[in-house]
């Protein structure tokens, strides 16, 4: 069975978002945030990194969490989770899906971690930000989720970051995105992990 390593608030919650969905059991061993919203110390035992999230699967151990989702989709053989690889959309998905932790994340960052702490994000952070908003509604049809109803690994990493976003306000200016984010936060499969593990985002 599959051990997740998974703080709280955390990368991690997305890959038991694809177990859940998948039917997959897996031993999900939990970490409490420190004071200063850093990782425990004891997650530096389990990986040199110290984040979250790590898994392990018999002597195998992975860092990571698109690798870790890409994975996962191939030791279940499961072709539910992005486009058939015949086709344009299978690499177009696999291109959003790296770019969330890529190049996302630090547009996100840029703005989450000055607000979380109670500044104010510098102008630049901002206009970056929207850029990146911008740029990840012109991949959204009118309505749903990136490639139809069902979420796609992709749809599962930008999660994270979406709830993130939108418990800080800086989804406001997106209104697309904001909607793609109510969408995702209604798969069975976000349900499920947010019920084992908590919010991907905590309450400001
Ligand atoms: N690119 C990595 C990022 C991992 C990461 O930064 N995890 C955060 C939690 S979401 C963490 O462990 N932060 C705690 C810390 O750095 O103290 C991934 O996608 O898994």
């Amino acid at each position: 069975m599959i051990k997740v390593h998974c703080l709280a608030y955390s990368r991690a919650i997305r890959l038991l978002w694809l177990l859940e969905d998948l039917g997959q059991p897996y031993d999900l061993i939990p970490y409490d945030r420190t004071d200063q919203f850093r990782a425990p110390d004891a997650l530096r035992d389990v990986h040199p990194l110290g984040k979250s999230p790590v898994i392990e699967d018999g002597d195998l151990k992975l860092a990571e969490s698109a690798t870790c989702l890409r994975y996962i989709t191939d030791k279940f053989g499961d072709e539910t989770h992005r486009p058939d690889p015949h086709t344009r959309e299978f690499i177009r998905h696999e291109e959003l899906l790296d770019y969330v932790e890529s190049t996302f994340a630090g547009a996100c960052m840029a703005v989450l971690l000055p607000a979380m702490q109670g500044g104010d994000p510098p102008d630049e952070a901002r206009r970056s930000l929207q850029t990146h908003l911008d740029y990840v509604a012109s991949h959204l049809p009118g309505t749903g989720l990136l490639f139809g109803a069902r979420a796609y690994m992709a749809d599962i990493q930008f999660s994270y970051l979406l709830a993130n976003l939108n418990a800080l306000g800086f989804l406001d200016a997106a209104p697309r995105v904001r909607t793609y984010w109510e969408d995702l936060q209604k798969q069975p499969g976000y349900l499920a992990a947010t019920k084992a593990a908590g919010p991907m985002a905590p309450e400001h």
